[in-house]
């Protein structure tokens, strides 16, 4: 999963687990031909740039995205009726200063980044630190669009590009005219600027010989930056970097590191095999040998395929099972409507019905059961996890609900799996419960 999203309420989070269904072997080329270079290619300011195309007049301006859809769209609504969206006075806009409420961002301007707030912050902490920022509601079809749109034309020009989520993809250089030459400079402006001629966004992108490699390049010069990394130019610009911009090095295991005493990924690449395998573990501690000397031999994922799909929202407020019952019930009805909504746009069915709650004390649960037919209909997904639902303890208020389908199937015309279904395994049929007509909210 994208990363994965942090987005509150109205932004609430679509997620995809991913199974690998075709690799491209691009190793396996002979030893004769050129060099390979891989291109990471990410999107600037993805949500918030796509924002600007509809609203100009904002350009440049401290920008967020995010918070309660509802109120903000409120607040632009009646002015869309009376001029073109991009005559809209900035007077008009709603400031975070305004904002209350639990929301987060999902993304800021540059211009807004320079105040130090960005992704995942809270918009109530954002707005002490840029008052005067603009506050505008997540769309996501609107993103979705987008992201469709410039991965169309990347492929048109190279076909071979491995899907990282809404707004980053891999693109292999090594066979595509202008893949070689300046490192990949020549290929990588090229595709920046004809996303930007064909989009209006700008994009940043790294270009080395590995997945690993580029994903830290193309943050080098962000935003409209290219970077070209070489095999040696591995100590002085990716030796000086914190191990976190390792891909696959989160907050913990940078906590872990510094404990030892590695800060840089010089200071990693200092360590021996063995002494990583002993703090680390067989596979972690290999892995971070291979990563700290920049090598990397993944193949590009060309096609991939969802195992499950799941929607999920935090409230504004803590809400309660009995008190606030009418709310919630709307909300998971919501969240059921949405899940069938995104099975079918993407065209799959799914037997695995599953939520997720967390209370106010930020424990969470799941609970799941398995049908005996697959679905992507509303009313069904919205029935069984209203059984789950039934198993779980609803003394404590809640902070989030999310309603998952898993076991997933490519749909056919009539709504069943396109290929025969595999048997339903115990373990997950042991998950069933039996039906029953009266649902909790
Ligand atoms: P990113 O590529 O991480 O960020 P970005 O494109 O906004 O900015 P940058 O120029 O630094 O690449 O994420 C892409 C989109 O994903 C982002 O526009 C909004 C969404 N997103 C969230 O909703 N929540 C998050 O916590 C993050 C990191 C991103
Ligand atoms: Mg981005
Ligand atoms: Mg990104």
């Amino acid at each position: 999963m994208h990363p994965d999203f942090l987005d509150c309420r109205v932004a609430t989070l679509l997620a995809m687990t991913i199974r690998t269904v075709t690799i491209y072997e691009s190793l396996n080329r002979p030893m004769s031909e050129k060099i390979r270079r891989i291109a990471h290619l990410d999107m600037d300011a993805f949500y918030a740039s796509v924002e600007l195309l509809r609203y100009p007049q904002l350009s440049g301006l401290p920008v967020v995205i995010g918070g309660t859809r509802r109120a903000a769209d409120a607040l632009i609504d009646p002015l869309q009726q009376e001029k073109p969206l991009h005559r809209i006075a900035l007077d008009d806009f709603p400031r975070l200063k305004d904002y209350t409420g639990r929301g987060v961002i999902t993304t800021a301007t540059y211009a807004a980044r320079q105040f130090g707030v960005g992704s995942a912050m809270g918009l109530m902490k954002a707005a002490r630190l840029c008052p005067q920022a603009l506050l505008l509601p997540v769309d996501f079809p609107q993103y979705r669009k987008y992201s469709k749109a410039f991965k169309a034309v990347i492929t048109d020009i190279a076909p071979l590009m491995e899907d990282r989520g809404i707004d980053e993809v891999y693109i292999d250089f090594t066979d595509v005219p202008g893949g070689q030459r300046e490192g990949g400079r020549v290929l990588a402006r090229l595709i920046q600027k004809t996303i930007f001629e064909q989009t209006g966004l700008s994009c940043s992108v790294g270009v080395a010989p590995n997945k690993l490699l580029a994903k830290m390049a193309s943050e080098f010069n962000k935003p409209k930056g290219i970077s070209i990394v070489l095999e040696q130019d591995l100590q002085d610009r990716i030796w000086p970097l914190a191990c976190r911009k390792i891909n696959g090095i989160g907050p913990k295991a940078e906590a872990r590191l510094q404990g030892l005493g590695i800060r840089t990924i010089g200071d990693l690449a200092q360590k021996d095999l063995d002494w990583l395998i002993d703090h680390f573990g067989q596979k972690t501690g290999a892995w971070m040998f291979d990563a700290a000397r920049g090598r990397d031999d993944r193949p590009l994922v060309l096609e991939s395929e969802p195992v499950s799909i799941s929607r999920e929202t935090t409230f504004e407020r803590d809400l309660h099972a009995q008190r606030d019952r009418a709310e919630l019930g709307a909300i998971f009805t919501r969240l059921c409507q949405q899940v069938a909504d995104d099975l079918q746009r993407k065209g799959y069915v799914g037997k695995t019905i599953g939520i997720k709650l967390r209370y106010a004390d930020f424990k969470s649960v799941t609970r799941d059961q398995t049908l005996e037919r697959y679905t992507a209909d509303a009313k069904t997904i919205r029935h069984s996890a209203g059984l789950c639902l039934k198993r779980v303890p609803l003394q404590q208020a809640l902070r989030l609900l999310g309603v998952r389908v898993g076991s997933l199937h490519r749909a056919g015309p009539d709504l069943q799996p396109k290929a025969p279904a595999p048997p339903v395994s115990d373990a997950a049929s042991a998950t069933g419960v039996a039906a029953s007509s009266d649902q909790l909210f």
